[in-house]
């Protein structure tokens, strides 16, 4: 009997709920070699997508996610600086996130950063097709994105579904005096993630699509094939407490021609593979 129940426990542990992996048991950091950290995401599923958010939130579907590292925060100036990149930014400071920064321009800093770090690359430098295979930086899908902003949470927010508490954990248009501010001020969300809500909004790596969740895959969507837009996620400085809600879709062009965001509120975070070196 007592096998039996050692083994039954085992094999509940193996299948351990986000909800409850976000508890006790916080998940694996590490800092990199180029000195930022990350957070060991674990793998799980969750419902992506709201009832409450436009069309292209819905319908909320079940969704699996294989486990993956995170940056904490948003790429920072100082991280461009560091791999020698020019700062596109419009507000400066060494950490304050990097913004004004074109999808192709955040691609090309994850490729330095991996090579920076001898990993290997994930853009096509000619076609910016990102080859999941690869051990090096990447920019997270909208799937990654959405499941690790929420760390469980299944409310609006990451911290639960009462706005007025926004201000503890995000900068946006009600406290952040139209500018961005340093990375990791506010309160991170279960998971050890900062700024999930707001500050900038960051680019995922797939197409949008509006209707992108009516098609997707139950397993590590990625997205559509093709798309002349990219997907923006969590709202910014200047949004709306409603416009960073962590099911809120962003389809922005990627090149900036005719955006719909400020320039300077678009930023991005880095993944990297699970069982890279
Ligand atoms: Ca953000």
């Amino acid at each position: 009997m007592r096998i039996a129940a050692a083994i039954s426990c085992s094999l509940l542990l193996g299948a351990w709920p986000a909800t409850l992996a976000a508890g006790p048991d916080k998940p694996k950091t590490m800092t990199t070699a180029g000195g930022v950290d990350m957070v060991l995401i674990p793998p799980g599923s969750f419902t992506m997508g709201s009832l409450h958010g436009d069309g292209d939130a819905k319908p909320p579907h079940k969704v699996g996610v294989d486990a993956f590292w995170m940056d904490r925060t948003e790429v920072t100036q100082e991280q461009f600086d560091k791999l020698q990149l020019s700062n596109p930014s419009h507000f400066e400071g060494a950490r304050l996130p990097a913004e004004q920064v074109t999808w192709a321009q955040a691609a090309r800093f994850c490729n330095a950063r991996s090579r920076a770090e001898k990993l290997a690359p994930c853009y096509n430098a000619d076609t910016g097709v990102c080859d999941f295979t690869q051990n090096g930086y990447r920019l997270p899908t909208e799937a990654e994105w959405e499941y690790a902003a929420r760390a469980g949470s299944e409310a609006d927010y990451t911290f639960g579904g009462d706005a007025r508490r926004l201000g503890e954990h995000a900068w946006f248009a009600g406290n952040a005096a139209k500018k961005t501010h340093p990375v990791a001020q506010k309160r991170p969300n279960a998971w050890g993630l900062f700024d999930i809500h707001g500050n900038v909004a960051e680019w995922c790596n797939d197409n949008y699509a509006a209707d992108a969740y009516a098609k997707s895959s139950a397993k590590n969507p990625r997205g559509p094939a093709a798309g002349k837009l990219a997907c923006l996620r969590g709202g910014a400085w200047n949004s709306s407490a409603e416009a960073t809600r962590i099911f809120v879709r962003a389809g922005e062009n990627p090149g900036f021609s005719d955006a719909c965001l400020h320039r300077d509120a678009i930023g991005f975070r880095c993944v990297r593979k699970a069982d890279g070196p």
